[in-house]
Protein backbone atom coordinates (compact mmCIF):
# COMPACT_ATOMS: atom_id res chain seq x y z
CA UNK A 1 0.00 0.00 0.00
CA UNK A 2 1.44 3.47 -0.88
CA UNK A 3 2.56 5.52 2.16
CA UNK A 4 0.48 8.38 3.71
CA UNK A 5 1.46 12.08 2.87
CA UNK A 6 1.86 13.78 6.26
CA UNK A 7 4.48 16.78 5.39
CA UNK A 8 5.73 18.65 1.92
CA UNK A 9 8.86 20.25 1.91
CA UNK A 10 9.29 22.90 0.12
CA UNK A 11 12.70 23.97 -2.13
CA UNK A 12 13.03 28.33 -1.91
CA UNK A 13 14.89 29.97 -4.66
CA UNK A 14 12.91 29.44 -7.88
CA UNK A 15 9.89 27.34 -6.10
CA UNK A 16 8.51 29.88 -3.57
CA UNK A 17 9.34 32.64 -5.78
CA UNK A 18 11.21 33.91 -8.70
CA UNK A 19 13.85 34.76 -6.93
CA UNK A 20 16.80 34.39 -9.36
CA UNK A 21 16.96 36.48 -12.17
CA UNK A 22 15.70 39.83 -10.71
CA UNK A 23 16.85 39.05 -6.67
CA UNK A 24 19.93 37.51 -5.83
CA UNK A 25 21.82 37.80 -10.00
CA UNK A 26 21.25 41.67 -9.41
CA UNK A 27 22.68 41.08 -5.57
CA UNK A 28 25.48 40.00 -6.68
CA UNK A 29 26.02 42.25 -9.52
CA UNK A 30 25.68 45.15 -6.73
CA UNK A 31 28.35 42.99 -4.16
CA UNK A 32 30.99 42.80 -7.27
CA UNK A 33 30.94 47.06 -7.98
CA UNK A 34 30.87 47.06 -4.64
CA UNK A 35 34.40 45.55 -4.11
CA UNK A 36 35.62 46.87 -7.65
CA UNK A 37 35.55 43.83 -9.84
CA UNK A 38 34.95 44.15 -13.18
CA UNK A 39 32.15 41.62 -13.04
CA UNK A 40 28.45 41.57 -14.41
CA UNK A 41 26.68 38.62 -14.76
CA UNK A 42 23.79 38.54 -17.68
CA UNK A 43 20.50 36.87 -17.74
CA UNK A 44 22.14 33.98 -19.85
CA UNK A 45 25.47 33.70 -18.03
CA UNK A 46 23.52 33.67 -14.43
CA UNK A 47 21.44 30.61 -15.67
CA UNK A 48 24.30 28.23 -16.38
CA UNK A 49 26.16 29.03 -13.23
CA UNK A 50 22.64 28.22 -11.31
CA UNK A 51 24.34 24.71 -11.96
CA UNK A 52 26.73 25.77 -9.39
CA UNK A 53 24.87 25.91 -5.94
CA UNK A 54 25.59 28.01 -3.09
CA UNK A 55 26.25 31.78 -3.56
CA UNK A 56 29.75 32.13 -2.70
CA UNK A 57 31.03 28.43 -4.26
CA UNK A 58 28.99 30.51 -7.47
CA UNK A 59 31.63 33.28 -6.96
CA UNK A 60 34.37 31.31 -6.16
CA UNK A 61 34.00 29.04 -9.20
CA UNK A 62 33.72 32.18 -11.47
CA UNK A 63 36.70 34.39 -10.24
CA UNK A 64 38.67 31.32 -11.06
CA UNK A 65 37.28 30.93 -14.30
CA UNK A 66 38.70 34.49 -14.29
CA UNK A 67 42.07 33.63 -13.83
CA UNK A 68 41.71 34.45 -10.24
CA UNK A 69 44.28 32.21 -8.22
CA UNK A 70 44.09 31.26 -4.35
CA UNK A 71 42.94 34.92 -3.93
CA UNK A 72 39.15 34.26 -5.18
CA UNK A 73 38.37 32.16 -1.71
CA UNK A 74 38.77 34.88 0.27
CA UNK A 75 37.46 37.61 -2.36
CA UNK A 76 34.60 35.39 -2.74
CA UNK A 77 33.90 35.17 1.17
CA UNK A 78 33.65 39.16 1.23
CA UNK A 79 31.87 39.73 -2.02
CA UNK A 80 29.28 37.24 -0.78
CA UNK A 81 29.02 38.77 2.67
CA UNK A 82 27.89 42.37 0.81
CA UNK A 83 25.84 40.00 -1.49
CA UNK A 84 23.76 38.80 1.46
CA UNK A 85 23.59 42.05 2.91
CA UNK A 86 21.79 43.62 -0.34
CA UNK A 87 20.02 40.52 -0.42
CA UNK A 88 18.30 41.14 2.71
CA UNK A 89 17.51 44.36 1.75
CA UNK A 90 15.84 43.49 -1.35
CA UNK A 91 13.49 40.85 0.89
CA UNK A 92 12.63 43.52 3.72
CA UNK A 93 11.47 45.72 0.97
CA UNK A 94 9.14 43.63 -0.18
CA UNK A 95 10.15 43.42 -3.48
CA UNK A 96 9.89 39.49 -4.19
CA UNK A 97 6.23 37.87 -4.20
CA UNK A 98 5.31 34.32 -4.12
CA UNK A 99 4.26 32.46 -7.14
CA UNK A 100 1.18 32.65 -8.41
CA UNK A 101 -0.95 29.82 -6.57
CA UNK A 102 1.59 28.86 -3.56
CA UNK A 103 -0.27 30.89 -0.81
CA UNK A 104 -3.36 28.58 -1.97
CA UNK A 105 -1.46 25.71 -1.89
CA UNK A 106 0.61 26.44 1.44
CA UNK A 107 -3.07 27.72 3.17
CA UNK A 108 -5.03 24.61 1.33
CA UNK A 109 -2.02 22.19 2.92
CA UNK A 110 -2.10 23.17 6.36
CA UNK A 111 -5.93 23.35 6.48
CA UNK A 112 -5.29 19.58 5.18
CA UNK A 113 -2.95 18.73 8.18
CA UNK A 114 0.06 18.27 5.99
CA UNK A 115 2.90 19.62 7.45
CA UNK A 116 5.18 22.24 6.21
CA UNK A 117 9.11 22.13 5.68
CA UNK A 118 11.44 24.09 3.76
CA UNK A 119 15.26 22.85 2.19
CA UNK A 120 17.14 25.71 0.59
CA UNK A 121 20.97 25.84 0.04
CA UNK A 122 20.52 29.52 0.81
CA UNK A 123 21.43 31.56 3.89
CA UNK A 124 19.73 31.68 6.88
CA UNK A 125 20.09 35.60 7.31
CA UNK A 126 18.14 36.36 3.98
CA UNK A 127 15.70 32.68 4.24
CA UNK A 128 13.85 33.69 7.36
CA UNK A 129 12.57 37.09 6.58
CA UNK A 130 11.56 35.63 3.36
CA UNK A 131 9.64 32.53 4.36
CA UNK A 132 7.89 35.07 7.45
CA UNK A 133 6.83 37.11 4.18
CA UNK A 134 6.07 34.71 1.93
CA UNK A 135 4.60 32.34 4.26
CA UNK A 136 3.40 34.07 7.56
CA UNK A 137 0.00 33.05 8.08
CA UNK A 138 1.12 29.09 7.72
CA UNK A 139 4.97 29.27 8.89
CA UNK A 140 7.26 25.85 7.97
CA UNK A 141 7.74 23.68 11.26
CA UNK A 142 11.19 22.90 10.16
CA UNK A 143 13.33 25.39 8.29
CA UNK A 144 16.92 23.91 6.98
CA UNK A 145 19.13 26.14 5.44
CA UNK A 146 22.70 26.02 3.76
CA UNK A 147 24.22 27.51 6.67
CA UNK A 148 23.25 24.05 8.60
CA UNK A 149 24.93 21.81 6.39
CA UNK A 150 28.42 20.50 5.42
CA UNK A 151 27.04 19.64 1.42
CA UNK A 152 24.61 21.64 -0.89
CA UNK A 153 22.39 20.02 -3.18
CA UNK A 154 22.72 18.00 -4.94
CA UNK A 155 23.59 16.60 -2.22
CA UNK A 156 20.86 14.64 -0.35
CA UNK A 157 21.65 16.08 3.23
CA UNK A 158 19.38 19.19 3.31
CA UNK A 159 16.32 17.15 2.93
CA UNK A 160 17.81 14.50 5.05
CA UNK A 161 18.18 16.92 7.45
CA UNK A 162 14.80 18.15 7.60
CA UNK A 163 13.01 14.92 7.51
CA UNK A 164 15.02 14.41 10.71
CA UNK A 165 13.72 16.86 12.17
CA UNK A 166 10.14 16.12 11.23
CA UNK A 167 10.44 12.98 12.69
CA UNK A 168 9.29 11.47 9.16
CA UNK A 169 10.31 9.06 6.62
CA UNK A 170 11.23 9.65 3.36
CA UNK A 171 8.15 7.60 2.47
CA UNK A 172 5.73 10.10 4.11
CA UNK A 173 6.96 13.09 2.65
CA UNK A 174 6.83 15.14 -0.82
CA UNK A 175 9.23 17.75 -1.96
CA UNK A 176 8.71 20.81 -4.40
CA UNK A 177 11.58 21.47 -6.25
CA UNK A 178 11.92 23.98 -9.38
CA UNK A 179 14.86 22.20 -10.88
CA UNK A 180 16.80 19.50 -12.02
CA UNK A 181 19.53 19.80 -9.18
CA UNK A 182 17.07 20.21 -6.17
CA UNK A 183 15.17 17.23 -7.67
CA UNK A 184 18.34 15.11 -7.83
CA UNK A 185 18.81 16.27 -3.80
CA UNK A 186 15.51 15.28 -3.18
CA UNK A 187 15.11 11.92 -4.87
CA UNK A 188 18.99 11.11 -3.25
CA UNK A 189 16.98 11.85 0.07
CA UNK A 190 14.54 9.13 -1.08
CA UNK A 191 11.39 11.62 -1.68
CA UNK A 192 9.07 11.76 -4.20
CA UNK A 193 9.30 15.28 -5.91
CA UNK A 194 6.97 17.60 -8.00
CA UNK A 195 8.87 20.09 -9.94
CA UNK A 196 7.18 23.30 -10.83
CA UNK A 197 9.64 25.07 -13.03
CA UNK A 198 10.61 28.36 -14.12
CA UNK A 199 12.15 30.54 -16.73
CA UNK A 200 15.57 29.08 -15.95
CA UNK A 201 14.59 25.60 -15.64
CA UNK A 202 11.61 25.09 -18.21
CA UNK A 203 13.93 22.63 -20.27
CA UNK A 204 16.05 20.65 -17.56
CA UNK A 205 15.73 16.65 -17.38
CA UNK A 206 13.12 15.80 -15.00
CA UNK A 207 13.17 12.67 -15.12
CA UNK A 208 11.92 10.69 -11.71
CA UNK A 209 9.73 13.52 -10.83
CA UNK A 210 6.41 12.47 -9.49
CA UNK A 211 5.36 15.44 -12.16
CA UNK A 212 6.54 18.38 -13.84
CA UNK A 213 4.56 21.57 -13.84
CA UNK A 214 4.79 24.72 -15.09
CA UNK A 215 3.23 26.59 -12.14
CA UNK A 216 0.53 26.12 -9.06
CA UNK A 217 -2.39 27.37 -10.86
CA UNK A 218 -3.64 26.33 -14.37
CA UNK A 219 -6.54 24.16 -15.32
CA UNK A 220 -5.56 21.53 -12.73
CA UNK A 221 -4.10 23.92 -9.59
CA UNK A 222 -1.57 22.28 -7.64
CA UNK A 223 -3.54 21.89 -3.83
CA UNK A 224 -3.21 19.24 -1.08
CA UNK A 225 -5.31 16.62 -2.86
CA UNK A 226 -3.47 16.61 -6.10
CA UNK A 227 -0.18 16.41 -4.12
CA UNK A 228 -1.85 13.62 -2.05
CA UNK A 229 -2.77 12.23 -5.19
CA UNK A 230 0.84 12.17 -7.52
CA UNK A 231 2.48 11.32 -4.01
CA UNK A 232 0.64 8.33 -3.14
CA UNK A 233 1.14 7.27 -7.61
CA UNK A 234 4.87 7.98 -7.39
CA UNK A 235 5.12 5.51 -4.47
CA UNK A 236 2.89 3.08 -6.21
CA UNK A 237 5.03 3.15 -9.29
CA UNK A 238 8.06 2.82 -7.23
CA UNK A 239 6.54 -0.04 -4.92
CA UNK A 240 5.32 -2.17 -7.99
CA UNK A 241 9.61 -1.86 -9.34
CA UNK A 242 11.69 -2.54 -6.32
CA UNK A 243 8.78 -6.29 -6.29
CA UNK A 244 9.68 -6.84 -10.05
CA UNK A 245 12.92 -6.14 -8.99
CA UNK A 246 13.23 -9.03 -6.75
CA UNK A 247 11.65 -11.41 -9.01
CA UNK A 248 7.93 -11.33 -8.14
CA UNK A 249 5.06 -10.37 -11.10
CA UNK A 250 3.26 -7.10 -11.62
C1 LIG B 1 19.51 28.28 -4.58
C2 LIG B 1 20.95 28.52 -4.48
C3 LIG B 1 21.41 29.72 -3.75
C4 LIG B 1 20.90 31.03 -4.32
C5 LIG B 1 21.65 32.21 -3.74
O1 LIG B 1 19.24 27.01 -4.08
O2 LIG B 1 21.75 27.74 -4.97
O3 LIG B 1 22.81 29.71 -3.82
O4 LIG B 1 21.09 31.05 -5.72
O5 LIG B 1 21.60 32.21 -2.35
P1 LIG B 1 17.76 26.51 -3.67
P2 LIG B 1 22.93 32.35 -1.45
O6 LIG B 1 16.93 26.60 -4.92
O7 LIG B 1 18.01 25.11 -3.23
O8 LIG B 1 17.24 27.37 -2.58
O9 LIG B 1 23.72 33.49 -2.04
O10 LIG B 1 22.42 32.62 -0.06
O11 LIG B 1 23.68 31.04 -1.57
MG1 LIG C 1 15.54 26.14 -6.31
Amino acid sequence: MAPQLRAVIFDVDGTLADTERDGHRPAFNAAFAEHGLDVEWGVAEYGHLLAITGGRRRIVADLRARGFGDEADELAARVHRTKTDLFIECVTSGAIVARPGLPELVADLAAAGIRLAVATTGRRSWVEPLIDRLLGAHPPEVVVTGDDVAELKPDPEVYLRALAELGLPASEALAVEDSAVGLRAATAAGLATVVVTNGYTAEQDFAGAAAALPGYDGPEPLRAPRCRALHGQWWSAALRHAHQERGGTA
